[in-house]
């Protein structure tokens, strides 16, 4: 399951977007293995074509994907120094997958800014720096222990110290390493060291109510907007507070709320997508009459490792996929339909199942 880290400065308003969140209320029952902490909650992921395919067989269970979010407090100025909660966000940024990184561009009084006055780009900066500064940390302590194996000469630590020291480079002149290319093979190390600065991330830019209808009106926004595609990451301007507001009204008032801001779907869901997109994840769906149910796999899986996502049996006894799109199913209504076009597919092991796929695994174990 996707988890993703909502982190930024205190104040800039995390928790009501995260509390938002696990008001959408994602069934937790899902997931009887995961406990959930006060800071942790779980999203379920909306899809339209869940829908369709709920409509077609009526099942008892309709199951989407869902997206784990943590609110993770602590990160300021100092944090990997250990100021504030110090270097606890560290081990809640090492667990996500990617990261949501809230930047307040909303101007209120009465909220008081950690550092005096709204300024996206300082803020960002500021949190960055903890990340560069942890890594740094990981780097140095990684080339230390590498140390004897490098004078010894040993191909694979020289060949990993060297990515280490590109990297440690450019931390040390407080850069972000995104901006670094890397080989394949270089990218396959870095992936062992797991660090925070080269985490997928996108930034949430939270503004004022009133600013919804005109995006581009925000100041901030707009110097954020600038800044954040030099560095090749992407902005979604929301509200934190609609967002909040959003999760208590039924279906017909929210599409309400939101037309009146002139959006069709809430900014939760566009960080979930996106999210998604960044990390380069589709869904495949299972479909019966007791359940219909949206799964989450990496663009590039095989139809016998998408068929292990479901239950390792489904892949030690993969015999085939029996798959049709969904583009097909809507196009043709129904699966007898689509069937009598020539539409259902059997597909074997080695087939690249494709975004939308809806598929009946036959295996035999
Ligand atoms: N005016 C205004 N206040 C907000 C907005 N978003 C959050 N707040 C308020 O800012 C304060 C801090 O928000 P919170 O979500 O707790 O921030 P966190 O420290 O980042 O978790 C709370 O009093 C929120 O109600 C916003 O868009 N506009
Ligand atoms: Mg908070």
């Amino acid at each position: 399951m996707l988890k993703t880290g909502i982190i930024g400065l205190p104040n800039v308003g995390k928790s009501t977007l995260f509390s938002a969140l696990t008001k959408a209320k994602a069934l937790a029952a899902n997931y009887p293995f995961t406990t959930i902490e006060p800071n942790v909650g779980m999203v379920n992921v909306y899809d339209p074509r869940l829908t369709f395919l709920a409509n077609l067989y009526h099942p008892e269970k309709i199951i989407p994907a869902s997206v784990q979010f943590i609110d993770i407090a602590g990160l300021v100025k100092g944090a990997s120094q250990g100021e504030g909660l110090g270097n606890q966000f560290l081990s809640y940024i090492r667990e996500v997958h990617a990261i949501a990184q809230v930047v307040r561009c909303f101007d209120d009084e009465n909220i008081i800014h950690v550092d005096g006055n709204v300024d996206p780009i300082r803020d960002i900066e500021t949190i960055e720096l903890e990340l560069f500064l942890a890594d740094l940390e990981t780097v140095e302590r990684r080339l230390g222990r590498l140390d004897k194996k490098v004078k010894a000469n040993v191909k694979e630590a020289v060949f990993e110290a060297a990515v280490l020291s590109k990297i440690k480079t450019v931390l040390d002149q407080e850069k972000s390493p995104r901006s670094l290319s890397f080989n394949e093979l270089e990218l396959k190390t870095i992936k062992n060291f797991n660090l925070l600065s080269l985490k997928p991330m996108i930034y949430i830019a939270n503004v004022a109510e009133a600013d919804l209808l005109n995006l581009e009106e925000n100041a901030s926004l707009v110097k954020l907007k600038k800044y954040a595609e030099q560095k090749g990451i992407e902005v979604i301007g929301i509200s934190a507070q609609v967002e909040k507001e959003l999760v208590s009204l039924d279906k017909e008032e929210q599409l309400a709320l939101l037309s009146s801001y002139g959006m069709d779907q809430s900014g939760l869901n566009q960080v979930i997508q996106r999210s998604y997109e960044l990390l380069g994840l589709e869904t495949f769906f299972t479909t019966g009459e007791d359940e219909v149910r949206a799964w989450t796999f990496t663009k590039g899986m095989k139809a016998s490792e998408c068929a292990g996502i479901i239950h390792s049996d489904f892949e030690r006894g993969f015999i085939r996929a029996e798959t049709v799109s969904y583009t097909d199913l809507f196009k043709y209504k129904t699966p007898q339909l689509a069937k009598e076009a020539g539409k259902i597919r059997l597909e074997g092991k080695e087939y690249l199942v494709q975004d939308g796929d809806i598929i009946l695994f036959r295996f035999n174990v």
